[in-house]
């Protein structure tokens, strides 16, 4: 039997992948007024030769938005937008999920319905950093001090995500969705006693503080089905002030709990998202957890992402995950999979460029002739 590679096809759920190589949500911030623009149509088109686009994270709601010119799902000229985005990418021959996101306390209250503190599992403060745009220029700012939750709220966060979902396939044109539990946003902060302090249904033990997570992969999953929902987990990112004390033991509860629901992914950021892809302080085998994952009966494909490139992407594969994601490479190489398969150079990454602004960084970086 010869091992698969990055360029081989692969079913991941409903979802049938032209190749391996995904391409993992990138935050862009050039959505003034939450609404895709022709330049991001230009943009996902160019990267249509991923197996699949996992879109930047969009925000499901007004309360679930934290930074300056980040797209949206709530909204009639947002899910217009969009539709403009997946016909392209469609065209290109490409899949394109939508990641639905809803940030917590990673907020500033500018940027909230009536200038209210952004809400969370508990009235604790990120000690962490969004970003404003303004006059085109991205700009960082603290975060608010949020305001935790009422468990009556939660429902309603939940049908959210749920309308979200439905909409984004039904009105928006996307293949599916991926659900953002990572990066020390919303589920994620409920998830980790880091950031959950709370007594009740949604706090103190490991089943508790996963509940949201999966009352609301459950809601999209009734609306939508598994075979077209992923989603996305960071066990031990420090991104967003956001930690664990016994991360294996609540991640392993949580993929035990989705093997359930026949989802078509989960992708997991190993190690800090952007940042090291191993941490002496924050120890977690990953080689387990899809161990507990498979052992529960899930089979769902196994997304890896964080720092990977061809050589580091084939051994993932040969040690048994099913997909890749890959994240700044696809920033600087519209044609990636091209790239990679032809072992040619890549270009470099423009940084200056990542959050906020036009074309410049974004849809002028070169494919090979
Ligand atoms: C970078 C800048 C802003 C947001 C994430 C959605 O980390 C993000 C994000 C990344 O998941």
């Amino acid at each position: 039997m010869s091992l698969p590679s990055l360029f081989d096809p692969c079913l991941a759920g409903e979802l049938a992948l032209a190749n391996r190589i995904v391409m993992a949500p990138l935050t862009r911030n050039r959505a003034p007024d939450a609404i895709p623009t022709p330049l991001m149509v230009e943009y996902y088109r160019q990267r249509a030769a991923a197996g699949l686009i996992i879109s930047e994270a969009t925000a499901i709601s007004q309360q679930g938005q934290g930074y300056s010119d980040v797209p949206g799902l709530y909204g009639t000229e947002q899910l217009d937008g969009w539709k403009h985005v997946t016909q392209a990418v469609h065209q290109a021959g490409g899949k394109m999920l939508v990641q639905l996101w809803h940030v917590g306390r990673i907020s500033h209250h500018s940027l909230q319905p009536g200038g209210q503190a952004p809400v969370a599992p508990s009235a604790l403060r990120a000690h962490a950093r969004t970003v404003l745009v303004r006059d085109g220029r991205a700009e960082f700012v603290e975060t608010s001090t949020p305001r935790a939750l009422e468990a009556e709220e939660l429902p309603g966060i939940v049908h959210a995500y749920q309308a979200a979902a439905r909409n984004a396939v039904e009105t928006a044109g996307f293949d599916g969705v991926e659900i953002h539990a990572a990066n020390g946003y919303l589920l994620d902060q409920f998830m980790k006693d880091g950031a959950n302090h709370r007594t009740g249904d949604y706090g103190g033990r490991i089943a508790n503080r996963c509940r949201l997570t999966l009352e609301v992969a459950r809601a999209v999953v009734d609306a939508i089905g598994g075979g077209r929902t992923g989603i996305r987990i960071s066990p031990v990112t420090t991104s967003n002030d956001i930690g664990d004390s016994k991360p294996q033991a609540l991640f392993t509860h949580l993929v035990r709990e989705l093997a359930a629901l026949d989802l078509a992914f989960i992708h997991v950021v190993e190690g800090v998202t952007g940042g090291p892809r191993t941490l002496e302080e924050r120890p977690f085998d990953y080689a387990e957890l899809r161990r507990a994952y498979r052992m529960a009966g899930g089979k769902g494909a196994w997304m890896v992402n964080n720092g990977y490139d061809k050589a580091l992407a084939e051994r993932a594969l040969q040690d048994g995950a099913d997909l890749v994601a890959f994240g700044r490479p696809f920033i600087a190489n519209p044609d990636l999979v091209r790239r990679l398969k032809q072992d040619a150079p890549l270009n470099p990454l423009d940084k200056d460029t990542l959050y906020g602004g036009g074309a410049k960084g974004y849809t002028d970086y070169p494919a090979l002739a």
